[in-house]
């Protein structure tokens, strides 16, 4: 299997934690592609030309880091970081989906501000960054949830707040969430995260 990352991307970065996490790395090729200069053999894999994206051994392209963590996780050996169970499925897809929201809010942000001068709209700024904010207080509330293990939603979940501090320092997320700020410095000392840090 091929998979296709950029070091800044924090879907791509997703999808390395979890293989790290599987102790599975040496099943896939990694392949470095900045999907922003329409690289020849990123085109060629995927139509979206956005990382991550996985060519499986079958050779077809599976795009978004949600479905190629799923896919992963089910085909590759090592723990399982979703569970198949509906109940515990279901809770660890809540964490997920919270952590690639605020993901989606931030790179948006960030995205945003790289337009040139005059095609920026502060407003949509202001809207992910308000999304964001609002998420804070939920994440503070799911510390528990997240403690457990360090599954598909605790790993998607410090993946995103790590791109927080990377791109949107001043947000200075920790200081409202002291709790989601402590259980996060424990994960980031992890293998997996320290291995995949974009900076
Ligand atoms: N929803 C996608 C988002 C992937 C994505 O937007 N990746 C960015 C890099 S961080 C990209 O490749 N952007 C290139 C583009 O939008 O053309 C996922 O979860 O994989």
């Amino acid at each position: 299997m091929k998979l296709f990352v950029n070091k800044p991307s924090p879907y791509a970065r997703k999808v390395l934690v979890l293989l790290h996490e599987k102790g599975a790395l040496d099943r896939v090729e990694v392949v470095n592609a900045d999907p922003w200069a329409n690289p020849a053999d990123l085109l060629a894999a995927t139509p979206l030309a956005k990382v991550p994206a996985l060519v499986t051994d079958e050779g077809w392209v599976l795009p978004e880091s949600w479905a190629i963590a799923d896919y992963l996780d089910t085909t590759l050996p090592g723990p399982r970081l979703l569970p198949q169970e509906p109940g515990p499925r279901g809770l660890e897809l809540r964490l997920a989906a919270l952590g690639q929201g605020v993901t989606d809010a931030a790179f948006s942000a960030v995205i945003e501000g790289r337009r040139p001068e005059g095609e920026r709209s502060p407003g949509w700024v202001e809207r992910q960054k308000a999304a964001i904010l609002r998420a804070l207080p939920v994440l503070e509330g799911e510390v528990a949830a997240l403690s457990v293990g360090f599954g598909l939603g605790a790993l998607t979940v410090a993946v995103a707040l790590d791109y927080l501090d990377f791109r949107h320092a001043a947000l200075a997320w920790g200081e409202r969430a002291p709790a989601l700020r402590e259980w996060f410095e424990g994960v980031r000392e992890r293998p997996s995260m320290r291995a995949t840090d974009p900076r």
